[in-house]
């Protein structure tokens, strides 16, 4: 998969690129992320890309050539790009976003600045708006790292398969709720023992336990989420049998 990201501080992505699981992703050729510094795009002697806003009022724009430019010279490098605005306004980001964009060939990731890019831009070369949560940011460029780590370790061969996606919180084998916790050595940490189950080397015992607390937890924390959880018939029964009944949305607490 391709990733160009179009931002005025190219800087912002060397470190986080160069570790890690993205960096690997790069280094085997799973990945390609090419940054571009919309700055070279622009055509004044000035090289600005951004201006004051018609109408007056506060803040600069983003002003649309340079990032057109941009948006054309990186669609040059693949075949048919996506053009992603990452902005307050766009649509929030989630498991099933990142899992539908995983699926594409080429991301154009544009980092627009928080008061915003000329409107006209936004009209003809934007394919879809993306926000990663209702908080501001001074720049679409932390959001744009999020959304390339979200949708990267769901790429083929990026993770190994020793810890798969398919466990995640939020993704199918969690059901859409949260995942169940997790304990390592030592046995006893603070005075507070690993539940004994998770040492008894009962398979079905543990996958029955770690099903019963991702949906306890998911309960407690995220009641939103359990009415869209799909559980089978089985499941039901067994969280009668626990004692655990699902909430209607709206419904939490511990
Ligand atoms: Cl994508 N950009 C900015 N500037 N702020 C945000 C955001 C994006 N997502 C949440 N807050």
């Amino acid at each position: 998969m391709r990733f160009d990201i179009l931002t005025i501080f190219p800087d912002f992505f060397v470190s986080p690129l160069g570790a890690g699981m993205i960096r690997r992703a790069v280094q085997d050729g799973l990945v390609v992320i090419q940054t571009h510094n919309i700055r070279d795009y622009a055509t004044d002697k000035h090289a600005m890309t951004d201006d004051r806003p018609f109408g007056g009022g506060e803040g600069m724009v983003m002003k649309p050539e340079p990032l057109a430019a941009a948006v054309e010279q990186a669609r040059g490098n693949g075949g048919d790009a996506r053009v992603v605005l990452l902005t307050p306004q766009g649509r929030t980001l989630n498991q099933r976003l990142a899992e539908e964009l995983a699926g594409e060939k080429q991301l154009i990731l544009v980092c627009g600045r928080y008061e915003g890019v000329d409107e006209r831009f936004r009209a003809a070369y934007v394919d879809l708006e993306v926000s990663i949560g209702d908080y501001v940011l001074t720049g679409g460029e932390p959001a744009a790292l999020v959304l390339l780590d979200s949708v990267i370790r769901l790429l083929p061969g990026v993770l190994g398969c020793g810890d798969s996606a398919e466990n995640d919180t939020f993704s199918r084998g969690s059901r859409g709720g949260l995942k169940y916790p997790q304990y390592t050595r030592p046995r006893i940490f603070a005075g507070r023992e690993v539940p004994d189950v998770l040492l008894s080397g009962d398979h079905a015992a543990i996958e029955r336990w770690r099903f019963l607390a991702a949906v306890r937890r998911t309960i407690s924390r995220r009641p939103e989420l359990v009415a869209a959880m799909e559980l089978t018939p089985a499941e039901l029964k067994l969280l009668r049998e626990n004692g655990i009944s699902l909430p209607s949305a709206g419904v939490g607490g511990d």
